[in-house]
């Protein structure tokens, strides 16, 4: 018998053989690394010292808004139009991507992953593949299972997400081969097979978490006559063919939204010292988790909540709900679910969000609220005056349609956008092992050095015009 440090240093073997569609996939992919690869090359040779953009000192201390300083290939974010998956806009996936089944309208998330890793639009057969692929994969080791419903019940189910995530960590193919000393060119497919193993079980896991925080702690066996999103809402506990719907079309709208964000920019950063896609992942999550990302659709319910009990009643005017948001305003709280960080306009993740509940409960009276102060706020926050973008983002529609359907424990809702945060963040993951990016590492400065760097410049600062904007 092999002593556990022999095991330890054991070539690692892939977890399966992709026989289920993942190989199809890897074979595309592996295709894709080159031809990018050389893409690369050929552009930091010919343009690498090529100046694409300034920093000005208040970039620095804000946020880092604006500065371009990160390639990230799976999506693109425009201030006017919203996001494109490889190109694609949100009204373009629904159309384009295969559904599960003819009657199907919204697109399925293994197609989207199938778009994020190579930039081509797959074939139903080919979807079908992956989700084969997650089915033979989606068995979470028992102990883990033991120790997620082991967690306190008050324990937050983000941070219950995380943790678990980290559970899964000891099965990283990716960590078992850095230590056995694999050649970086290899990297990529150990990040590869650890993603598909992770995008597989993260269903299950964040079931668990749901049953058992808020249900009986029972869980539905895994039907492997589903996809990916209906696998999981039955997991969840629903069996509304609608509800699946919902799920896809949700799973796939917040899978990804370019590189610059909390939860990918995290993901990213922790990767970028070679840390595995589990624990990458995790820390991707810790930044989902904040209430002004992620978060924010869990907040929104809670204010709903709250303005709800201060109208009048169903009949409220619009005079009544704008009194309720100067409110929640002057006690100098943010309005949970508007503004964002880039996008200018109303984000497209919400229109369509917005017309599935027009389609399927146009009369729910929570949908009703959200319209109305999709009417009101915008004028509310330009009159306010602090914020650059008045408009909805994703987070405003989530979660009434979720409660239309009966998942109503909004402290859950991050856990969903979570799982398909991780559709986008993982695919980038494996590109950059891929493209062999390194460890990120920008320059920070002191107020001390900025003091310095402006007194001994006086006469020659250079000052950007509307960069931060940009
Ligand atoms: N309500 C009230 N004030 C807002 C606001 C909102 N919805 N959005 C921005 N502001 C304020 C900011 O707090 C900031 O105020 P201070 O100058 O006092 O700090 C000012 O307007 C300028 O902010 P900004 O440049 O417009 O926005 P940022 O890029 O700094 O922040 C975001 C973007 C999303 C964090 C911010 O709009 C916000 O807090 N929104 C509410 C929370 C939310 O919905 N987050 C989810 C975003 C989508 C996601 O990641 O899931």
């Amino acid at each position: 018998m092999l002593s556990r440090s022999a095991m330890l240093h054991r070539a690692p073997a892939f977890t399966r053989s992709f026989a289920n569609g993942g190989d199809a996939l890897k074979a595309k992919l592996k295709d894709v690394i080159v031809r990018e690869g050389e893409k690369v090359k050929k552009i930091r040779k010919d343009y690498g010292n090529v100046i694409i953009g300034d920093v000005t000192i208040d970039m620095a201390y804000g946020g880092m808004r604006g500065i371009k300083g990160l390639v990230y290939e799976t999506s693109l974010l425009d201030s006017e139009e919203g996001i494109r998956f490889r190109g694609l806009s949100i009204p373009e996936c629904q159309e384009r991507l295969p559904k599960w089944h003819d009657k199907g309208e919204e697109p399925l998330p293994e197609g989207l992953l199938w778009l994020l890793l190579t930039g081509e639009v797959p074939t139903s057969e080919q979807v079908k593949g992956i989700t084969r692929e997650f089915h033979e994969r989606g068995n979470v080791p028992e102990q883990v299972e033991a120790i997620i419903r082991s967690f306190p019940k008050d324990m937050h189910p983000m941070t219950q997400f995380s943790a678990a995530i980290l559970l899964l960590q000891p099965q990283s193919k990716f960590a078992a081969a850095y230590r056995e000393g694999v050649n970086k060119s290899k990297y990529w497919e150990y990040a590869f097979d650890d993603s598909l193993t992770l995008l597989a079980q993260l269903p299950r896991v964040a079931a668990l978490i749901y049953r058992n925080v808020f249900k009986d702690g029972n869980i539905t066996a895994s039907s492997t006559h589903l996809d990916w999103s209906g696998n999981f809402s039955q997991m969840l506990g629903f069996n509304d063919r609608k509800f699946h719907e919902l799920m896809r079309l949700y799973l796939t709208i917040h899978a990804d939204h370019e590189g610059g964000n909390v939860s990918a920019h995290a993901t990213h950063l922790v990767g970028s010292a070679l840390s595995d896609p589990f624990l990458s992942l995790s820390g991707g999550m810790n930044g989902l988790a904040g209430p002004l990302h992620g978060l924010a659709n869990q907040e929104v319910l809670r204010f709903l909540k709250k303005i709800q009990a201060q109208l009048p009643g169903p009949q409220y005017t619009k005079e009544d709900l704008t009194k309720t948001l100067w409110n929640h305003l002057n006690g100098g709280q943010v309005i949970p679910g508007y503004g964002h960080a880039v996008l200018r306009k109303t984000d497209p993740r919400y229109t369509c969000q917005r017309e599935f509940a027009l389609k399927h409960m146009p009369h729910d009276p929570n949908f009703k609220l959200v319209s109305d102060l999709y009417e009101v706020t915008p004028k509310v926050l330009t009159e306010h005056g602090k914020t650059k973008n008045p408009f909805p983002n994703v987070d405003a529609h989530s979660g009434v349609l979720l409660q239309h359907y009966g998942l109503v424990e909004e402290d859950y809702y991050t856990v969903l956008f979570g799982v398909s945060r991780a559709v986008g963040v993982l695919s980038q993951l494996v590109l950059s092992r891929a493209l062999g990016l390194p460890i990120e590492r920008p320059k920070s400065v002191t107020t001390e050095w900025v003091e310095k760097y402006i007194a001994s410049n006086k006469d020659k600062l250079r000052v950007a015009k509307g960069a931060a904007e940009e």
